[in-house]
């Protein structure tokens, strides 16, 4: 047997196994969410063929020829009755793409569509895209709104690390084939985490903003904003109003940004967002909730306090570690809610809830009330709850 037919025959059968590999949910719980055990999209779950040249004359050693880095920050759709996500694949070149992996169930046995998507460019290539927020618009379409980051044309000479961040727009029927849109023009800075809302707002599109001044510090800028543009074709928000801002000592201090697309219910559209913290340790990434009212999704009504999902063990180590991402989710007709969450920029997980479970954690979850001696009484109060039963 040769090398090659003996790496090719050992690579696919460990490849078959992965993406056949049945998940389980953790034990117990916060009764919030359950986790599922393994990863769910990884880097290794990128096909052989975009990685290996599966001829033995070119390639006897049977060398990987194009690296993969990371699989993460994933939009999420269910499309054609399949959990479909659109995973960011970072290459070992270190840009990243769109491809699409699906899975019946939605929490194991995902696999890649043939091929990664070739997105069409506007007249200012983008450098790198990334970070997918899906969108099934009442208008037909399904959009994908995404970070494209460009080198800044004002940087220093020699300052190799400046790029100016913005929202990219491209909308689908099939997700194979997408037509590229204008780039967001916005008029606060950079914009990272765009995401567009699934109803008209009187008449008009809505998108979910992130204004920022620079490509990592939002400076003055951060917090979620809302905006409205008249079309998609040339997508203009003229006026952002800040609807969730960042607050000194809390979760998402440094700055916060809109998941995926808010989720409806009787009680209101479900928000998931992600907040940032310093530390000695660097930027600490979580998830956090909030909801909005029914007939105006500007409108905050429910803020539960402190984080939703927080790093937790394996998902604390990655290449950016302490961070947990997230930009897709699905519902089911039955109200259960998949959550796709990405530890430390290096792989996709699930953890799986219901509509009525999540009402419930918004709705009673104290809100932060930003003093310690503020939270002490809220756990006081509640001790002296349970001993009157
Ligand atoms: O590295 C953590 C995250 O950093 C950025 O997110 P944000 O703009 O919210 O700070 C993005 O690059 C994101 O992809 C990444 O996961």
């Amino acid at each position: 047997m040769t090398i090659f037919s003996q790496r090719k025959e050992q690579l696919t059968k460990a490849y078959n196994e992965l993406v056949t590999k049945k998940n389980q949910p953790e034990p117990l719980g916060n009764g919030i969410f359950t986790r599922y055990v393994n990863p769910v999209v990884t880097a290794a779950h990128v096909p052989l063929e975009w990685r290996y040249d599966f001829n033995e004359k070119t390639n006897p050693f049977f060398m990987e020829r194009i690296g993969v880095n990371a699989a993460f920050n994933a939009g999420a759709i269910k499309f054609n009755g399949k959990y479909v996500v659109v995973v960011r694949v970072e290459g070992a070149d270190r840009k990243s793409f769109f491809a699409v992996a699906e899975s019946p169930n939605g929490i194991d046995n995902f696999r890649f569509w043939e091929k990664p998507i070739l997105l069409p460019q506007t007249s200012e290539p983008d450098t790198n895209v990334y970070d997918m927020r899906l969108t099934a618009h009442e208008d037909g379409w399904i959009y994908g709104i995404f970070c494209t980051e460009r080198k800044d044309p004002n940087a220093e000479p020699g300052d190799t690390m400046s790029a100016v961040a913005n929202a990219g727009i491209a909308r689908t029927k099939d997700l194979v084939n997408w037509e590229r849109l204008d780039d967001l023009k916005s008029y606060s800075g950079q914009q990272r985490n765009v995401v567009l809302h699934p109803k008209f707002i009187n008449g008009k599109y809505a998108l979910y903003t992130r204004p920022q001044d620079g490509f990592i510090n939002v400076g003055s800028g951060g917090g979620i904003g809302f905006g409205f543009t008249d079309n998609m074709e040339h997508a203009e928000v003229k006026e952002e109003t800040i609807i969730d801002n960042k607050i000194y000592h809390t979760i998402k201090e440094v700055k916060n940004g809109m998941g995926p697309a808010p989720i409806e219910t009787p009680e209101g559209w479900l928000c998931l967002a992600h907040g940032v913290r310093n530390t000695a340790a660097g930027l600490r990434y979580v998830l956090y909730m909030f909801m909005t009212s029914l007939d105006d999704p500007s409108k905050v009504i429910y803020t539960p306090g402190g984080y939703f999902i927080a790093p937790k063990c394996s998902e604390r180590i990655g290449d950016v570690s302490n961070v947990v991402f997230s930009n897709g989710w699905i519902k089911d007709d039955d109200g259960r809610i998949l959550i796709y969450y990405a530890a430390s920029d290096t792989r996709l997980h699930v953890a799986e809830t219901f509509v009525a479970q999540l009402v419930d954690y918004c709705k009673n979850t104290p809100s932060d009330d930003y003093r310690s001696d503020l939270s002490v009484k809220k756990i006081i109060e509640l001790v002296d709850k349970n001993k009157s039963l």
